[in-house]
């Protein structure tokens, strides 16, 4: 919706850091780096605190060394492990040796700003010491023990290493505090019973200095080995490195980043923070889990599981640092061994994500700064006008009173249940924002929301067991406390209470980072050792409490240190219950903040876009990234949130968002209206036709939901994945696949009139004619008018499709068609899953129908695997073949000669079939 830094425009009291205008962009997290200038002179550039910061200094360098020369510049510089990551200090060799490490600096080599460390840790430096290692049920269990202590406090001298064969393509490995238990992720994981029989891993052990080392059996690669740097386990510094098996990395979110992530010395930063979207910065969510492509195609995944403000640290070796502050280093890892199964192995262990209602893959509509009820109908209204599907309209912060939750404004918004009722007498549904932050100061016994929240206790406090108050859009405001059951259950009384007033069908969940107008609370935070630790990862604003609320806050469950990057998944939880309480239908949630497991419970949209071009691109690698976390309904603000858009932008971007799982167009106050209504006649036309090609392929869309919601099979998808051989896919990020079968080659650029796309080996169809290319693995360039997206269906597919409507109530009742791409060898596969779109757990209790369509030998077959009434009302009317080679004579259905066209770009139409899908039939042509 929008972030804290629009507010000066309406409470100019807050004052901004100079990070936070809206037009520059913050750095995260650079480094205070330091080159040698002619004459010992030191120039010191860097980012602290969110202001640059130079400094001019004369430097002598010092003669002394700790470690003998040769042994530090012996190690590559590749494989030089940073011994200081902190960003406030100029690293100098005093500061360097003081901690037992090697300086050099390594202007030599690639030079300063290359990223190599210019401190890093000696191959003897103290480690953990892995004593004897006992068989358990499952694995292995050994103790660590340190005899030296490190530079960060409270050094943990014995940990317990568990080792764990949980499956086949499951290893989990914990290492936590052998005496005392430490704070871990409240998620309910799956536990094994039985050691795995046929691990395609095998584990090994460095003893001294303590170094894990995974590999694969098939092929001997080693995925991991930790034997690489020093193992610390402090209270609040926790880190562990490993060697990778190659560079090709991806995950690691939510970072606004090229799918392939670089290994140029990257950091990426894990603290969820309200920021547009900005390359380099901790952003909405917290994802830590990646997947590597190894040689020859196989695929691993790694997934960290911990809360705490952490940082994962790339470089070129290819390796991988993982800092953390908090917790305990609990890691599964994923053997697939294609890219598909890590996704769906790592799934098994967060959760499956959650089926959607149909609705919700329809068409949604937004904007900040409606204004009034009317005004928003108006838009609605303009949108039934020119027959323009629309599934859903939403409301941002404005609808509220003075934007405290569960109230309307009862002047502008006074017509807005008649809206709701309007939308859902045309089968369309409602969505509105709601935040996390409750107004405090309201007079007492005027906002229930307030008084009865601090009746229940359901804020979280700060240290002196108060609420604590921060910042948000209504003003000063208390947090509820999501880790708190009793909060859920007085989340669900307002919500149950507001939609007695205004029957909404999903709730937006915006701010939930937990966003904060101020940093800490209107009181600061404590001096403590949660608020300022020993270490603090490479977050944006140089301090855990900016722009959120104090780590040393108190929740329920834990420190807020512990849970911040929990707080949308809780609220999302909440929400998401108490949807299914008021409603008794399948909860449609959209969270900014995000957290694994959150597949579960809601979908997630990008984030606070900018109207421009390249935010656009950058929507591609985050819903791909999404579809990695087990979060497929994902999407970004179609034509861009903030700027101003242009109608050729946001046509292209209509044309993509189109195929954004979850579709949206969003914009700010102030700026022009981006709806499709408000642009000209050509450009308006061309967006309905690409929402209803969306709208036309939905059933296959769904069907991807279910597979997805089944067993974590990725919706949109990379290239790679269905072509994990082919190292010309792996960097693909400006196309992507929905399932396995539909290339979609957006335009991404001004002025163009054609688009280049990466097509693999084999045959792929045009979507909308049936023409072929035979592709050899190569990049095509191919016409792509202003009102054409180029689709391209991959041989060997059928798709599902469906007469779209105005909205999926309408489309939900046309016949089906088919479209079947034959392989070269004339086959192709498909399925369909069809349910009433809206019940809960209708897989569960056998309320569905699921139909696989298949081709061989001139032969297309319908086969209904299960069946249920609503399959009954619909009927099948086109089947279209692409690629029969030859004109046939004669095609049967079901026994019965039909007539039929064929066109000389091979394809084969049969039409008016009134087939009822609930039916198994064959369509034969010989
Ligand atoms: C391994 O077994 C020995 C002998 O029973 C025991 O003393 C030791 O504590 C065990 N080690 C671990 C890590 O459980
Ligand atoms: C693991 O890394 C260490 C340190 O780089 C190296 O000496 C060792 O050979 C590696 N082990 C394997 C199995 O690759
Ligand atoms: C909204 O429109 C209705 C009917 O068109 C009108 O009666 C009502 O006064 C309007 N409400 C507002 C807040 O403008
Ligand atoms: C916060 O304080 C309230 C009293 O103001 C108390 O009821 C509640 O239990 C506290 N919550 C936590 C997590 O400490
Ligand atoms: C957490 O919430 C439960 C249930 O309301 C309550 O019994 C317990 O005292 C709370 N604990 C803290 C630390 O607030
Ligand atoms: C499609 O039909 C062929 C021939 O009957 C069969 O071999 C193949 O297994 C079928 N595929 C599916 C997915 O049903
Ligand atoms: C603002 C609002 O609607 N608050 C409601 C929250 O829920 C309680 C309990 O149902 C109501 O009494 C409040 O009016």
């Amino acid at each position: 919706m929008k972030s804290y830094q629009k507010l000066t425009t309406y409470v100019p009291q807050i004052t901004e850091a100079a990070e936070d205008a809206a037009d520059e962009k913050p750095l995260c997290h650079q480094k205070l780096s330091a080159w040698w200038l002619g004459g010992g002179l030191l120039m010191v550039a860097g980012l602290l605190s969110g202001v640059t910061v130079w400094v001019l200094g004369q430097i002598w360098w010092s003669q002394h060394e700790t470690h003998p020369l040769t042994k530090c510049i012996s190690i590559p510089e590749d494989l030089r492990f940073d011994c200081y990551p902190e960003r406030n200090v100029v690293v100098t060799r005093e500061l360097c040796e003081g901690r037992g490490c090697c300086f050099v600096d390594s202007q030599q080599g690639s030079g300063g700003t290359s990223g190599v460390p210019w401190c890093f840790y000696p191959p003897d430096f103290p480690s953990y010491t892995l004593g004897s290692v006992n068989e358990t049920e499952l694995g292995m269990v050994g103790f660590l023990t340190r005899k030296a202590k490190t530079y960060y406090p409270k050094d943990i001298e014995k940990l317990q290493l568990s080792v764990e064969f949980e499956t086949d393509a499951r290893l989990h490995v914990k290492i936590t505090d052998a005496s005392s238990p430490r704070y871990e992720v409240p998620l309910d994981v799956p536990t094994a019973k039985k050691k795995a029989e046929n691990p395609l891993y095998a584990v090994e052990f460095s003893k001294e200095p303590f170094g894990l080392i995974v590999t694969r059996k098939a092929s001997g690669t080693v995925l991991l080995n930790t034997t690489v740097a020093p193992l610390f386990y402090a209270d609040q510094f926790l880190q562990i490195s490993t060697l990778l098996p190659s560079a090709y990395l991806y995950g690691l979110g939510e970072h606004q980043s090229n799918f392939l992530h670089s290994l140029e010395w990257n950091t990426l930063t894990f603290w969820a923070r309200d920021v547009p979207p900005t390359e380099s910065c901790n952003l909405y969510g917290v994802h830590p889990f990646y997947l590597v492509m190894e040689k020859g195609g196989a695929a691993h995944g790694v997934f960290l599981l911990n809360s705490n403000a952490m940082e994962v640290s790339l470089q070129p070796a290819p390796a991988l640092t993982w800092r953390t502050i908090g917790g305990v280093l609990d890691f599964y890892i994923f053997l697939g061994p294609d890219p598909n199964l890590v996704v769906q192995q790592y799934q098994q262990v967060v959760g499956f994500p959650a089926m959607p209602p149909y609705w919700a893959l329809g068409f949604h509509l937004c904007r900040w700064g409606y204004g009034t009820s009317n005004e928003t109908w108006e838009t609605v209204k303009a949108m039934r006008n020119f027959q323009i599907p629309q599934d859903a309209q939403w409301n941002d912060i404005d609808y509220m009173d003075s934007y405290r939750d569960f109230t309307t404004d009862p002047q502008k918004f006074g017509a807005l249940p008649q809206l709701v009722g309007d939308l859902h007498k045309h089968g369309q549904s409602y969505v509105m924002i709601v935040d996390p932050g409750i107004s405090s100061t309201s007079s007492p016994g005027s906002y229930w929301p307030y008084d009865e929240g601090l009746k229940r206790g359901v804020f979280i406090n700060n240290t002196e067991g108060k609420p604590l108050i921060g910042k948000v859009w209504p003003g000063l405001t208390a947090y509820p406390d999501f880790s708190n059951p009793d909060t859920h259950q007085w989340w669900l009384e307002n919500l149950s209470r507001f939609y007695s007033l205004v029957p909404f069908d999903g709730v937006w969940i915006d701010m939930n980072e937990p966003s904060n107008f101020m940093d800490g609370s209107s009181e600061g935070c404590s001096q403590g050792e949660l608020d300022n630790p020993p270490y603090v990862p490479a977050v944006l604003g140089g301090s855990l409490s900016a722009k959120t609320i104090c780590a040393s806050a108190r929740q329920n469950m834990s420190s807020h240190y512990n849970l911040h990057n929990l707080y949308g998944l809780m609220e999302a939880k909440a929400t998401a219950s108490a949807l299914v309480q008021i409603k008794g239908k399948r909860p449609f949630v959209i969270s900014r903040s995000t957290f694994p497991s959150q597949g579960k419970y809601s979908g997630h949209w990008l984030g606070d876009n900018r109207s421009e071009w390249k935010d656009m691109f950058w929507s591609i690698p985050g819903i791909l990234s999404f579809s990695l976390f087990g979060i497929p309904l994902v999407g970004a603000d179609i034509c861009g949130f903030s700027g101003s858009t242009s109608e050729e932008l946001c046509l292209r971007w209509t044309q993509l968002g189109a195929f954004y799982p979850f579709s949206r167009n969003h914009n700010t106050q102030g700026e022009k209206a981006q709806d499709p209504t408000a642009f000209s006649p050509v450009a308006r036309a061309a967006m309905k036709e690409a929402l209803e090609v969306r709208y036309a392929l939905l059933p296959f869309l769904y069907s991807l939901f279910h597979r997805a919601h089944l067993q974590g099979d990725t919706v949109v998808r990379p290239l790679f994945f269905e072509f994990p051989k082919d190292v010309a896919t792996y960097a693909i990020d400006r196309q992507f696949l929905w399932g396995r079968g539909l290339l979609v080659t957006p335009v991404l650029d001004p002025g163009m009139d054609s688009v280049i796309g990466y097509f693999p080996r084999g045959l792929w169809y045009d979507y909308y004619t049936g023409s072929s290319v035979n592709s050899s693995g190569e990049n095509l360039k191919m016409a792509a008018p202003l009102d054409h997206i180029n689709l391209h269906v991959r041989e060997g597919t059928i798709l599902p499709t469906q007469k779209p409507g105005s909205s999926t109530s309408e489309s939900r009742k046309n016949p089906l068609g088919l479209i079947a791409a034959l392989s070269q060898n004339s086959n192709a596969w498909g399925d369909l899953y069809w349910d009433n779109g809206e019940s809960l757990d209708t897989f569960a209790k056998g309320d569905y129908a699921y139909l696989v369509f298949n081709v061989t030998q001139g032969t297309f077959t319908s086969t209904v695997l299960h069946s249920n009434v609503e399959a009954t009302y619909i009927t099948v009317d086109t089947l279209t073949v692409y690629g029969v080679r030859e004109e046939p004579k004669t095609v049967v259905v079901n026994g019965k000669e039909w007539p039929f066209t064929y066109l000389t770009n091979q394809v084969l139409t049969v039409g008016d079939l009134q087939l009822n899908l609930s039916q198994g039939f064959y369509v034969r042509w010989l």
